[in-house]
């Protein structure tokens, strides 16, 4: 049977694209295989982040996922920090993987620039070893991601090798999944940058009021052209609106293009909005309703406890392996 993991960030208020590249691909796994998700609350501590702001982000997370459909009956849902053993087998990965090779990840690279020299945190050079480890502990061979995580689960691959080489089967080869349309949500104002949690210029937030969700399409960047065609290169805000369209109706970027042929802008962007409104507008209902239920707590106890047991026999498996045990 398949093992299925994923975890998103508490850094900031969720994005269209968290909810894109991952958000709404979660509940198809859960009746697939085991499906473990978790709120990467101890990744969320590599840029700093004011304590109140990740206490209520890792609320608000787990509440979104239950809006989602994630059903706690068929899935198991937690927060990272409250496994141990994911920092645990991450002292034991730290020796699996090299200086050198963590110094060429894009998203170190990209983070590591917006800081100030001298204040970058170790955790964030050694980010992919617990992201590793998070992946490893389940012995998942399923990692649904956004294109910007693929990098994590190559080098998490490298390090099963290099693992395995030394002491045998011990660690089960992970592989991502990305989503077909919609694995890199751009940002409305700036459309060659990621739409991202941290970085708000051009964000769709989950939890904006609908007016402002449809302001904010109505104003997005586009061209002089006046003709919707996928065309990211040359027409990437035009590209990046059909590719939410598309990812939202469940359908492919050719058959929305040809939904909009001779459409102008407006008709266009008219229409991507009263799709996002439609579908955020069904999601905030639900995540209210989870946060006034007080449910989330009792969900991510139950979560960490079921969590609990499989992570620890993947450790005791590890430590055994290296000569702990
Ligand atoms: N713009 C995006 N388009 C598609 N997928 C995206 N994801 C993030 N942004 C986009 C996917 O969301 C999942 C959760 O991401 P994360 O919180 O673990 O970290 P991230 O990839 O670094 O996401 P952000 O929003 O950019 O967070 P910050 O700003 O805190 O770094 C992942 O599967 C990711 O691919």
């Amino acid at each position: 049977m398949e093992r299925v993991l994923s975890g998103i960030k508490p850094t900031g208020q969720l994005t269209l694209g968290n909810y894109i590249g991952a958000l709404k691909n979660f509940p198809k796994f859960q009746d697939q295989g085991e499906t473990f998700l978790f709120i990467a609350d101890l990744h969320a501590l590599t840029l700093p982040i004011d304590p109140e702001v990740l206490r209520s982000n890792s609320r608000d997370l787990a509440a979104f996922y239950l809006a989602a459909g994630l059903d706690p009956k068929k899935c198991t849902i937690f927060r990272q920090s409250a496994v141990s053993a994911h920092a645990e087998l991450n002292a034991i990965l730290q020796n699996f993987l090299y200086m050198g090779e963590l110094s060429r990840m894009t998203q170190f690279k990209e983070k590591s620039q917006k800081l100030n020299e001298n204040a970058i945190g170790l955790g964030l050079f050694a980010y992919p070893v617990l992201m590793a480890s998070d992946i490893l502990l389940y012995d998942a061979n399923v990692v649904p991601v956004g294109d910007d995580q693929t990098q994590h689960v190559e080098i998490t691959r490298d390090l099963v090798n290099r693992f395995n080489n030394r002491f045998g089967p011990v660690l089960t080869m992970p592989k991502a999944v990305v989503t077909k349309v919609g694995a890199r949500i751009m940002s409305l104002s700036e459309p060659t940058k990621k739409m991202s949690k941290s970085d708000p210029k051009g964000d769709i937030y989950l939890k904006d009021d609908l007016k402002v969700i449809r302001k904010k399409i109505m104003s997005a960047v586009t061209d002089s052209e006046a003709r919707v065609a996928y065309d990211p290169e040359n027409k990437p805000g035009v590209s990046n609106l059909l590719q939410i369209y598309a990812a939202l109706k469940d359908i492919s970027i050719p058959e929305a293009e040809k939904l909009f042929e001779g459409s102008n802008y407006g008709t266009f962007k008219g229409a991507v909005a009263d799709v996002v409104c439609d579908v955020l507008g069904n999601l905030q209902q639900k995540y209210q309703a989870f946060i006034a239920s007080g449910e989330v707590e009792r969900v991510l106890e139950e979560g960490a406890k079921k969590a609990r047991e499989v992570a620890n026999n993947t450790l005791h498996r590890v430590q055994h392996a290296v000569g702990l045990l």
